[in-house]
């Protein structure tokens, strides 16, 4: 066997508390290498007593097969190792290394442990992330629900936006249109920045205790909580805690009285007097009008969790997305989380983190990051069509590899924000290809995002052409997305094996297909993103019922023995019980 490739790293995601007394084990291995793998456990100070159970290959990627056994324990104080058989040798894989017997003196010196589990450090999501539905708004292009707030030099609802445009957007336009978003059945909203700021997009903030004038007020925001938390709308709100605007007052002290400035060890700065070019302070990026914060500062960070707790305890919200968080120190992150903990215990705390996010999601920091790299495979699986459906169904493995099964779950998961194209850009307006990516999104692990307007088939480049203002004349959407989303958002409400179900997946045929479970209901996910029909065979339960549930009453599948057709660029959802 291919020794080199096994590999199993303890305390991480590889050995995971799932909750108090469950524990998640994985070991990796080369891939078609192993027979069978055993994990053999046992308490520690008990070991005699040792058990040995299976593990189940659970997902395979490029180069490797990942195997999982889930532990119920009474008491959290364990060592393991594995038992491997290959094909031609079998052996033991410990601690220590590889042995061909495990020996039965010494073995503390030869087991994986974890140790305990202590409550403290189980990584526990909110309750409710398996039910979330989420609808994210850039909130200058939504919609104008008060003119009087607006902005002097506003461009046409309808025009192409520049990086420094005003539409007039604000938090009264979300108010009214709270029905919209109950209707489609959305049941958490993030938004983009509210605070005041110069800019349209707010991430350069001037005051982090007030609303932007543009946007609104407290009193309309405190409304806009109430309301929404009436209709089961969460509302998440945007920390941009890395950088401020060159406007927010203690820069302007620093600016104006350099080192003599209380607040000059808010920022980095290398010289006085402050420049913009050269730039000899640091900032987002090197934009000069955003600098950065230095969140290990004392009074730093008591502004910004004072800051959390006014927003939190006044007006309630349900949690943060966190602007530019892989940036910014973990303790700063450690401490936020127990200040929102504290407040609210089922508030969510969502990283923006492009790329490997696992140190900052072992439990002590984030519950979720945006998912990126899901998005990304989506754009070119079904929007690019640069990869197949056995290289989607690779990447999604390797990504899932990445974390604890509670991760997984809590992760954001979007096609397309206001950092991307429009993913029916991406998809050369090609709406099939769209529509077969939400059919993956509303039943993949993770809470699935809308981006305001992709449901009705709004279309649009990279920043600033991403951000146009949502299009309320109904007579100009996309009615089957429209109709198609909405479903997706129900079925996914509805069925528990896509909320809460086992997942596993595999290709065949260039048909990506996606198994999840609950109980004794199972939904199969089967997707063509190819131009020709290609069958899918049910590989078990031949003679049970089969709903196909995106159709609903109207049947676009020919059933024959168990066998189904997917047309070209379509996806079928189908249930058995
Ligand atoms: C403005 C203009 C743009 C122009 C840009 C540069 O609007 O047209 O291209 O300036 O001059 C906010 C605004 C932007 C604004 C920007 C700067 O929303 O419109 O751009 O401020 O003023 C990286 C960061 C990630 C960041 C993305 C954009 O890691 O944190 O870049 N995302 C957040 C927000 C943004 C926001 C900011 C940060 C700043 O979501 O909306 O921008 O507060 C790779 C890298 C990633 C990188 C990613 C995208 O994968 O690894 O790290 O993300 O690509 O570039």
């Amino acid at each position: 066997m291919n020794l080199e490739a096994i590999n199993h790293t303890p305390k991480s995601s590889d050995a995971h508390a799932y909750g108090e007394n469950t524990m998640h084990i994985r070991l990796r291995t080369a891939k078609d290498d192993a027979l069978r793998i055993e994990l053999v456990y046992g308490i520690k100070y008990d070991w005699m007593n040792y058990k040995t159970v299976p593990m189940k290959k659970i997902l395979t990627d490029n180069l490797y097969d990942y195997y999982q056994a889930n532990l119920e324990l009474t008491d959290t104080r364990i060592g393991y190792y594995f038992k491997i058989e290959g094909k031609e040798e079998s052996f033991c894989y410990t601690e220590g290394g590889f042995l061909e017997k495990f020996p039965d003196d010494m073995s503390y010196c030869y087991f994986f442990q974890y140790p305990y589990i202590n409550k403290a450090d189980v990584h526990r999501e909110p309750v409710w992330v398996k039910d979330a539905v989420f609808y994210q708004i850039f909130v200058e292009r939504f919609f104008n629900g008060d003119e009087q707030n607006s902005p002097k030099d506003l461009v046409p609802w309808d025009s192409e936006p520049k990086p420094k445009s005003f539409f007039g957007g604000d938090l009264k336009g979300i108010l009214m249109k709270l029905d919209y978003l109950a209707e489609l059945g959305i049941n958490g909203l993030y938004l983009t920045p509210i605070f005041e700021s110069p800019s349209n997009h707010k991430y350069d903030t001037v005051d982090y205790r007030e609303i932007d004038k543009y946007f609104g007020d407290k009193e309309v925001f405190g409304e806009l909580v109430r309301k929404s938390h009436e209709k089961g709308i969460k509302i998440i709100l945007d920390a941009v805690f890395n950088h401020c605007s060159d406007s927010f007052a203690p820069f302007k002290d620093v600016k104006e009285k350099g080192k003599a400035s209380p607040y000059h060890d808010w920022f980095f700065i290398e010289d006085y007097p402050l420049s913009k070019n050269p730039l000899n302070y640091q900032a987002f990026g090197y934009i000069s009008y955003m600098p950065k914060l230095n969140t290990s500062n004392k009074e730093v960070k008591k502004y910004l969790f004072d800051t959390v707790r006014y927003w939190m305890e006044e007006f309630d919200i349900d949690g943060w997305r966190l602007d530019v968080s892989d940036e910014i120190d973990h303790c700063f992150w450690r401490e936020f989380r127990n200040t929102v903990k504290g407040i609210k215990e089922d508030a969510i705390i969502i990283g923006e983190n492009w790329h490997n996010a696992y140190p900052w999601l072992m439990g002590d920091q984030f519950d979720s990051v945006m998912n990126y790299p899901v998005t990304k495979l989506c754009m070119d699986y079904f929007a690019r069509n640069i990869i197949g459906a056995k290289e989607f169904e690779k990447g999604l493995a390797t990504l899932l590899m990445r974390y604890a099964d509670q991760v997984n779950e809590a992760m954001l998961n979007f096609l397309d924000s206001h950092d991307t194209e429009r993913f029916l850009y991406t998809c050369k307006e090609n709406k099939g290809y769209l529509m077969n990516a939400a059919a993956f999104l509303f039943s993949y692990i993770g809470i699935p995002c809308t981006y305001y307007g992709t449901e009705i088939g709004m279309t649009g480049a990279y920043d600033p052409g991403c951000r146009r203002g949502f299009d309320w004349e109904r007579e100009h959407w996309d009615k089957v997305l429209y109709d198609f989303y909405k479903k997706l958002i129900q079925i996914r409400k509805e069925e528990k094996a896509l909320k809460h179900g086992t997942i596993s997946f595999h290709s065949e045929n260039n048909l990506f297909i996606m198994k999840r479970s609950f109980e004794k209901e199972t939904i199969y996910v089967v997707i063509n993103n190819t131009e020709e029909d290609k069958l899918f065979e049910l590989p078990e339960k031949e003679n049970a019922i089969v709903k196909e549930l995106l159709s609903g009453a109207e049947t676009r599948v020919e059933k024959v023995a168990g066998r189904f057709l997917i047309p070209a660029v379509s996806s079928l959802y189908l249930k058995t019980v």
